[in-house]
């Protein structure tokens, strides 16, 4: 339908900005609720889609693309084949076993991680540039498993660790404050999981330290009451699960601000899955990844929040990154 101008100048191709192209490594519902969300927010030219099931894959692009008419312009393409993904800026991969009934937890993890064998070495040959971004559970222990299997700098692998559940931390307490969530700020850190620290002591409202006025203004709010809304944090996840058989719309979002901070060089501050050997007391030899408040940008993870704990929360950070550190030792990797 349309011809150049007539001068003989510039193809239409010839002043092309780079285009930012993200891969989705895992077309379940967690990775179609970042895919989508990431599409919403326009932040990629291109999608990659990667799953086992051709027929699902083919299905959930499709769809996707059916949106086209409403949405930014964006590439969708999809494959069974890794190499689909060649040149991305970002992965994000959310592939995952699913828990057997009665299958123990270490069972999952290996065969969580013979998947990654297949998954990450192919992933870091397409893109060896790439920001690596692990979402698949137990995902601090799988970030770690990115890290060794993929040989990127600690900087460029980065686990969605606990930017949901600080998330899920600022909902409820601003529930119960009546106020935004964006101005409650709050961070869970540690293991995205059971033993997950919730930090108290810089929980702030618009400045304010939070926890000095509550535990005067409301009798209630003593270590017992803490940890009882620390472990409703924990258990909405299972709550949902529990509910709708998955989570998906909380994750997708989740992701999608990572995918905003590092592609745009945003230098947000997420609760994040870093290498955090030497962070509060960890001992410098164990290379165990939890979440800490990092500052992300367009070369991953540019710095940790030197975070101040009371010495029960850096207990207890301590206590979470040496059942972690177990973990990955019994990889072998
Ligand atoms: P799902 O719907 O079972 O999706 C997993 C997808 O992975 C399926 O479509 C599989 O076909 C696909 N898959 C399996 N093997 C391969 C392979 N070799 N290559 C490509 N694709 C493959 O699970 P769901 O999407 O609900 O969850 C995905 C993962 O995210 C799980 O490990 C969850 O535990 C984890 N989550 C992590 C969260 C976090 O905060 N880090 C939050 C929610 C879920």
């Amino acid at each position: 339908f349309f011809r150049p101008v007539a001068d003989g100048g510039a193809t239409p191709t010839a002043h092309r900005r780079r285009l930012t192209k993200v891969s989705v490594i895992g077309a379940g519902n967690v990775g179609m609720a970042i895919a989508q969300t990431i599409l919403t927010r326009d932040l990629a030219d291109e999608i990659a889609l990667v799953d086992a099931l051709p027929d699902k894959l083919r299905g959930e692009m499709l769809d996707l693309q059916h949106a086209a008419a409403f949405l930014p312009r964006t590439r969708l393409v999809s494959d069974t084949d890794l190499a689909v993904t060649r040149g991305s800026d970002l992965a994000i991969v959310t592939a995952g076993a699913r828990q057997i009934p009665g299958e123990s937890r270490l069972n999952l993890l290996q065969r969580n991680v013979a998947l990654f064998r297949k998954i990450v070495p192919a992933l870091a040959e397409h893109s060896p540039e790439a920001l690596l971004l692990i979402v698949s559970n137990p995902v601090d222990v799988l970030t770690y498993v990115a890290w060794k299997l993929s040989g990127f700098p600690a900087s460029r692998v980065i686990g969605s660790g606990t930017n949901l559940d600080s998330s899920r931390f600022r909902f409820l307490l601003a529930e119960h404050l009546d106020v935004n969530a964006q101005d409650v700020q709050a961070y869970m850190v540690g293991e995205h999981g059971d033993s997950s620290v919730a930090v108290w002591s810089s929980v702030s409202v618009a400045g304010m330290p939070v926890l000095k006025s509550l535990q005067a203004s409301h009798r209630c709010f003593d270590e017992e009451a803490l940890e009882s809304i620390r472990r409703s944090v924990v258990d909405s996840a299972y709550e949902v699960i529990s509910l709708k058989g998955y989570t998906s719309w909380a994750i997708g979002y989740s992701v999608a601000s990572l995918a905003a901070s590092l592609l745009r060089d945003q230098r947000r501050i997420h609760p994040v899955s870093v290498l955090a050997r030497g962070f509060h007391g960890i001992p410098a030899e164990n290379d165990v990844f939890l979440s800490l408040p990092a500052r992300l940008g367009r070369g991953g993870v540019l710095g940790v929040a030197e975070m101040e704990l009371t010495e029960e929360e850096a207990r207890r950070l301590r206590r979470s990154a040496k059942t972690l550190w177990e973990n990955c030792q019994q990889l072998g990797l």
